[in-house]
C-alpha cells in the first residue's frame, strides 16, 4: 500500500464499528506490524507489547524460525483434511507426545476446542472405562474459570458477562471455589461419577490468580484417590509463560488431560491440543471427534518450531528472569504509589490490581494512558491489568517498560 493510500487509526476504527460485530472493546489502537517485543501502529508509534494475544505469542512477534517455517510448508500443502495422511502429522504427534511425555495428542485448532475435546474424552472415558452409567458422567470447574466462548465453556462459567443470556446450558458440570481443596475432596465424596476436574494451573482472565503452595498436588492425590480425571487448562499458563514448561511444572504434576494452544503456534495461526495416556485418548474411536483444519499439515510445520524456539532459547528461564525483576518493580512502585493494591503472577503471567481514582477512573483509564507512553496492556475485570509481554522480552526492553509503567501510574491525576 503507498502513502497515499494508507489511512489513519480512526479510519480503520471506523470501517470495523460499521462493518464488524461490537463483541469487543478494544483499547483505541490500530496495529501494522510486530516484532519481538515490539508492534507499531499505521501511524508508525511504536509500542512495547505486553499482552502478546493473551499468551499467544510467547515467543516474539513474528519469529523469524516460525514464520520461515509457516512460508516454507505453505509452499508445499497447507491442508489434507483426515481423510487422508499426510507427512507431517505423525512426524508432529511424536514429537509433541515426546516434548510432554505422554501416549498421544489429539490435534485441534482454538483453545476452546482443546477444552471441548478434552471434556468429551473425559466423559466417555467414564462411561467405558470408570463404567459410569449413560449420561450420568459429571465434570468439575472451579469459580473463576475462564476457557472460551462455546455453550459448554460458557456453561461452566460463573461470570455473567459470559452466559448470562445465553441459556440454556449444557448439564453434568458444576463449580467449586478455586484453591480450595477440602471442597474439592467433598464434591468427589458426594458423587460417585464425576469424570474430571477441570482447572487452569493459574487463573488468567480472572485476574492471574496463582494458588497456594500445595494446590496442584494436591489436587493430583485427590484424583488419584477418586478416580477423576485431572484436567489441566495450560492454554494459557503453558508453554513457558509462567516461568516453566509447564504452569504444573512447579509441583511436578502431571495432569491426565493437558490442553494447550495459543503459543503452540507462535502467534501464527490457531493450534491446539489435548495430550493424555493410551487408556483416556483411545475411548474415542474413528469418526467420533476431529476437525477439518485439526492436525493440519501447516500447523504441524509451524507447531515443532514454535515449540523447539522455546527451548533453544530458554525461554522459560528467561521468563522466570524477567518476571522476578516486573514483580521487584512493581512492588516498589506499589510502596510509592496509592492505586496498587496488590502485585502478582509467576514468570511473565502478572498483574497489578489498581484501586479507582481520580473521579471514578479505573484500570481502563490507565491502560489509556500506558498505550499513549507507548505500552500496551488490558484490564480485566475493571480494576486489574495484567501484564503479559512476549517470553524473549530482555532487560533493557523490561527496564524500558517497568519506566514507563511507573511515569504512568505516578503521574495520574
Ligand atoms: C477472547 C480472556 C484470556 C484461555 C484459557 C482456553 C481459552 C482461553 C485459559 C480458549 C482463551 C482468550 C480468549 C480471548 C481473550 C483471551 C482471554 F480474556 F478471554 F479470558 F486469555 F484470559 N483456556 N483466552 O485463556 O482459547 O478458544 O480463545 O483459542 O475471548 O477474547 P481460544
Amino acid at each position: 500500500m503507498n502513502e497515499l493510500e494508507k489511512k489513519s487509526s480512526e479510519y480503520y476504527i471506523s470501517l470495523e464499528d460499521t462493518y464488524g460485530a461490537h463483541n469487543y472493546h478494544p483499547i483505541p489502537v490500530v496495529l501494522e506490524k510486530g516484532k519481538g517485543v515490539y508492534v507499531w501502529d499505521v501511524e508508525g508509534k511504536k509500542y512495547l507489547d505486553f499482552l502478546s494475544a493473551y499468551s499467544a505469542v510467547n515467543q516474539g512477534h513474528c519469529h523469524p524460525r516460525i514464520i520461515e517455517a509457516l512460508i516454507s510448508q505453505a509452499q508445499k500443502l497447507t491442508l489434507t483434511s483426515r481423510a487422508f495422511h499426510n507427512n507431517l502429522l505423525g512426524e508432529y504427534e511424536k514429537y509433541i507426545t515426546n516434548y510432554f511425555g505422554f501416549d498421544k495428542v489429539l490435534p485441534m485448532n482454538t483453545g476452546v476446542e482443546g477444552g471441548e475435546t478434552a471434556i468429551k474424552l473425559a466423559r466417555r472415558w467414564a462411561y467405558d472405562i470408570k463404567k459410569v452409567p449413560s449420561n450420568e458422567a459429571h465434570v468439575l470447574f472451579v469459580e473463576g474459570n475462564f476457557w472460551g466462548r462455546t455453550m459448554a465453556a460458557i456453561s461452566s462459567s460463573n461470570d455473567p458477562s459470559s452466559y448470562d443470556r445465553f441459556g440454556p446450558y449444557m448439564p453434568g458440570f458444576s463449580l467449586i471455589p478455586y484453591n480450595n481443596l477440602a471442597a474439592l475432596e467433598n464434591a468427589f465424596k458426594s458423587n460417585p461419577y464425576i469424570a474430571a476436574f477441570m482447572f487452569e494451573p493459574i487463573q488468567g482472565e480472572a485476574g492471574v490468580v496463582v494458588p497456594d503452595e500445595g494446590y496442584l498436588s494436591g489436587v493430583r492425590a485427590l484424583c488419584d484417590q477418586y478416580n477423576v480425571l485431572m484436567i489441566a487448562d495450560e492454554v494459557q499458563t503453558g508453554l513457558c509463560r509462567t516461568g516453566k514448561m509447564l504452569a504444573c511444572d512447579y509441583e511436578n504434576v502431571k495432569p491426565d488431560l493437558l490442553i494447550l494452544g495459543k503459543a503452540l503456534s507462535g502467534g501464527t495461526m490457531p493450534v491446539s491440543a489435548v495430550l493424555g495416556s493410551n487408556e483416556v485418548m483411545l475411548t474415542i474411536k474413528p469418526g467420533e471427534h476431529g476437525s477439518t483444519y485439526g492436525g493440519n499439515p501447516l500447523s504441524c510445520a509451524v507447531a515443532i518450531e514454535a515449540l523447539q524456539v522455546l527451548k533453544d532459547e530458554k525461554l522459560a528461564d528467561n521468563a522466570l528472569t524477567m518476571g522476578k525483576i516486573f514483580r521487584d518493580r512493581m512492588e516498589k512502585l506499589k510502596q510509592q504509589s496509592p492505586l496498587i493494591s496488590s502485585v502478582r503472577g509467576r514468570g511473565l503471567l502478572n498483574a497489578i490490581v489498581i484501586k479507582p481514582f481520580g473521579n471514578g477512573k479505573k484500570a481502563y483509564d490507565v491502560c489509556l494512558q500506558l498505550k499513549e507512553n507507548g505500552l500496551l496492556a488490558k484490564q480485566t475485570h475493571g480494576d486489574i491489568i495484567r501484564f503479559a509481554p512476549p517470553l524473549t522480552i530482555n532487560q533493557d526492553e523490561m527496564n524500558k517498560a517497568c519506566n514507563i509503567i511507573e511515569r504512568t501510574i505516578l503521574n495520574l491525576e
